[in-house]
Order: structure tokens, then C-alpha cells, then sequence
């Protein structure tokens, strides 16, 4: 009983956006079924390849991967899950991956890539999408852009909204996305210069347009609520008691090594937590 509440308090929701001092670094998380092409998503959109794509079931991510570069003047940060709405994943695997999550976007992400695949709607699909639309409030799509993988499955001269337009539950999500989806296609749009439509650059160029249009629109706040905020406190803390401890490393390093620890700190005081409470807490706008 006492744990419950606990964690009931530990994730309540406060209602303020929380606005970064840095207002032109944006943190992206990217969200998906694994096989979706989220890595390979990063890559595109980073235009190298710094997250390890794939190919079998072995090497799908099974952790999160958290990247910065500078990009138009600011940093952008991609954060790369592994597949949350995955049904073959233990509970515990789940648990400690969301963490880890957690502690790489504190005090909240700016953004939600929900990453789909263009060809696949078959009832597994629907079954993730009825999953998201269970885990993620109103007011956390208002910080979502739907994200299309696979873009060549597209018929000819067909544009991703035409083809939304065909499925109801899909056409829900985008809708409460305010509309915002887009396509990309990690291998085959790579160089396709002559095409204005189905090239990744001018793709990338256009999702990042609707990410900052769609930050502008919240204030240059991002998503967080009270566990978030704890966390990132909890952050700076560890970090601070390492400087003053004198260790002789980069701010990078102690960055990291903070994470570490309250990670690690998460782990263990969260052990008889449940997933649903962890995705929950960290997705929906919870009232206490
Ligand atoms: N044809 C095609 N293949 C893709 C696309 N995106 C990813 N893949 C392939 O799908 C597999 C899984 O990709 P990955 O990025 O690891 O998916 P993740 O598990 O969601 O991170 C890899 O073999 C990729 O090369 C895409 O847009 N088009
Ligand atoms: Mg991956």
C-alpha cells in the first residue's frame, strides 16, 4: 500500500509546461514497434550512421540511444527506443529500457516521433495503435508528429495523407497529432534528387519545419510532469556532488555518469512497479 502511493505521488502530473532555458535544443524521442525503422530513422535524419540498425531479431536496439548534433543553428537530440508496444518483450526488459529512457530525456522530450510503416496495417498494427492510443493523453500527442517508415509502399503520385485517409484508427492518431504526419523512406528516397516528394532530404527538411512549428506552438516548452522533473533534479545533483568531489572528467562524462547512478537508483526503487505504471507515468496525464 505504501509503495502505491508513493508512486502515485511520484507521478502525479503538474499542469505547467516546462520551458528550457536553451530554447532552440530540441530532445526527439522516437517511438514504435521494433522493425519499424526507428533507427534507421535517426540515421536519416542525422544523415550518418550513429544507431546501430537492426537486420535480425538479435541486433534489434534493446536499450535507449541518445545522440546530440547541431542542426539549424541549434542542437537537436534523438533519443532511440527499443519497441515499447513490442508483445514478445518480458516485463522487467521493458521496465529497465523506459528508465533508462527516462533518465536520457529528463525533464521531458520535446517531441514524440510515432514511428508506422507505410504497408503494414494488419491487426498486429491496429493492436499497437489501440495500445498508444491507451497510453498517450490528449495532451501528449499535442507534443506527437506520426512518422511514416517504408514510403516507397506508397502507390504512385499518392501523398502519406491520401493514403492515412484509408484507415480509420490510423486517421484518429494523426488527427489528434493536430493533423501532423509525415514519410520518409530510409532506403530508397536516400538520393533521389530530382524527386520533390519522395526524397529524404527534402522529407527531413519538412518534419523539422513541423517540429519547430509545432514547439512554437507550445510555448518552447516540452512534455514533462513531476517524475521527469524529480529525475532531471536528481541529475544535476550527482553531477554537482561530482564536481565538488574533484574527479578529474569532462562535463560530458559527468553528464553520463549521473545518468548512470540514477538510473541505476530508479532501478532498483521502482523493482516492484509495474510496466504499466512506469509507460503510464512517463505517458499520460495522470490526475491524482
Ligand atoms: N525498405 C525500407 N526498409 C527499411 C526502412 N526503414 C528501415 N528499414 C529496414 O528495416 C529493418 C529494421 O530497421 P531498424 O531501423 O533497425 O528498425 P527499428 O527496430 O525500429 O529500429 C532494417 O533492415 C532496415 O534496413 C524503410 O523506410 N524502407
Ligand atoms: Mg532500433
Amino acid at each position: 500500500m505504501a509503495v502505491n502511493v508513493a508512486v502515485f505521488t511520484w507521478f502525479s502530473i503538474i499542469d505547467e509546461h516546462y520551458s528550457l532555458s536553451v530554447s532552440n535544443s530540441r530532445r526527439i524521442v522516437i517511438l514504435g514497434k521494433t522493425g519499424v525503422g526507428k533507427s534507421s530513422l535517426a540515421n536519416t535524419i542525422f544523415g550518418e550512421g550513429l544507431f546501430e540498425v537492426g537486420d535480425t531479431v538479435n541486433s534489434e536496439t534493446r536499450t535507449c540511444q541518445a545522440e546530440t548534433k547541431p542542426v539549424n543553428g541549434g542542437n537537436i537530440t534523438l533519443i532511440d527506443t527499443p519497441g515499447f508496444f513490442d508483445t514478445h518483450r518480458s516485463e522487467e526488459e521493458m521496465k529497465s529500457a523506459i528508465l533508462r529512457c527516462v533518465t536520457e530525456f529528463a525533464p521531458g522530450p520535446h517531441v514524440f516521433l510515432i514511428v508506422l510503416r507505410v504497408e503494414r496495417f494488419t491487426p498486429q498494427e491496429q493492436d499497437v495503435i489501440a495500445k498508444m492510443h491507451q497510453y498517450f493523453s490528449d495532451e501528449f500527442l499535442q507534443y506527437a508528429t506520426v512518422l511514416f517508415t517504408h514510403g516507397d509502399q506508397l502507390s504512385e503520385g499518392q501523398t502519406i495523407e491520401e493514403r492515412v485517409g484509408d484507415n480509420k484508427p490510423v486517421m484518429e492518431l494523426v488527427k489528434k497529432c493536430g493533423g501532423r504526419c509525415h514519410v520518409i523512406d530510409n532506403k530508397y528516397w536516400k538520393n533521389n534528387p530530382q524527386e520533390r516528394y519522395r526524397n529524404n532530404q527534402v522529407q527531413v527538411k519538412e518534419l523539422l519545419k513541423t517540429i519547430d512549428e509545432m514547439v512554437e506552438a507550445n510555448k518552447g516548452g516540452c512534455y514533462t510532469n513531476e517524475m521527469l522533473q524529480a529525475v532531471e533534479e536528481r541529475i544535476k545533483q550527482e553531477a554537482q556532488l561530482m564536481r565538488q568531489s574533484g574527479v578529474r572528467m569532462s562535463e560530458e562524462q559527468i553528464n553520463q555518469k549521473a545518468k548512470d547512478k540514477v538510473f541505476l537508483g530508479l532501478c532498483l526503487g521502482l523493482a516492484c512497479v509495474s510496466v504499466g505504471v512506469v509507460l503510464g507515468g512517463f505517458l499520460v496525464q495522470q490526475r491524482v
